[in-house]
C-alpha cells in the first residue's frame, strides 16, 4: 500500500517535472505554431558593398492581429524595414516603422515591395538568424538563407 502510494507520488512528481521541462524548453520569445516565417533570405552584398536587402514572408496563425515593429540580428549593424511607394511617378524607398498582420494572413517582404535593408553587413555561414520583433513582446527567430543577386543579363 505504502509502496503504491510512493510510486504514485514519484510519477506525479515526474509528470510535474516534465511539464516544467516542457515549459522551460518552449522559448517564451518564440512560438513557431503561432507565427510562420518562410522564404527568408538575405542577398549576399555586391562585392565592396556592405548594404543589402532581406526578404521573408510572415504568417500570423493566431486569432489576433500582430504588428511587426522591427528586425535585428548579429549580421548587420542595423536593419530597417522599408517599403516602396510611388511618389511623383517614381518608385521610392521609404522606412516602414511597423506593419500589422491580420489574423490568418501573410505579409510579404519581397523584391519590389516591402523589404529589409541591412547596413554594415558581415555575413557568416548561411543561414543567418534574424529576430523579428513583435509589438506584443514576442521575438520570432528565423533562419535567413544567403542568396546571390540574380544576374539580369
Ligand atoms: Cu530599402
Amino acid at each position: 500500500m505504502f509502496l503504491t502510494r510512493f510510486r504514485a507520488l514519484i510519477s506525479a512528481t515526474c509528470i510535474c517535472v516534465s511539464m516544467v521541462g516542457m515549459i522551460g524548453c518552449t522559448p517564451s520569445t518564440q512560438n513557431p505554431a503561432t507565427y510562420d516565417v518562410s522564404n527568408a533570405s538575405i542577398r549576399t552584398p555586391v562585392p565592396g558593398r556592405t548594404v543589402t536587402a532581406g526578404y521573408f514572408d510572415f504568417k500570423n496563425n493566431s486569432d489576433v492581429s500582430v504588428t511587426i515593429v522591427g528586425v535585428s540580428g548579429d549580421v548587420a549593424a542595423s536593419i530597417e524595414m522599408h517599403t516602396i511607394k510611388k511618389i511623383d511617378d517614381q518608385m521610392r524607398m521609404r522606412p516602414l516603422p511597423e506593419i500589422s498582420v491580420a489574423p490568418g494572413t501573410v505579409v510579404n517582404f519581397a523584391s519590389g515591395g516591402n523589404h529589409l535593408m541591412l547596413f554594415d553587413v558581415q555575413l557568416g555561414n548561411s543561414p543567418s538568424v534574424l529576430k523579428i520583433e513583435l509589438a506584443n513582446g514576442v521575438i520570432v527567430e528565423a533562419p535567413f538563407q544567403h542568396t546571390q543577386l540574380i544576374d539580369s543579363d
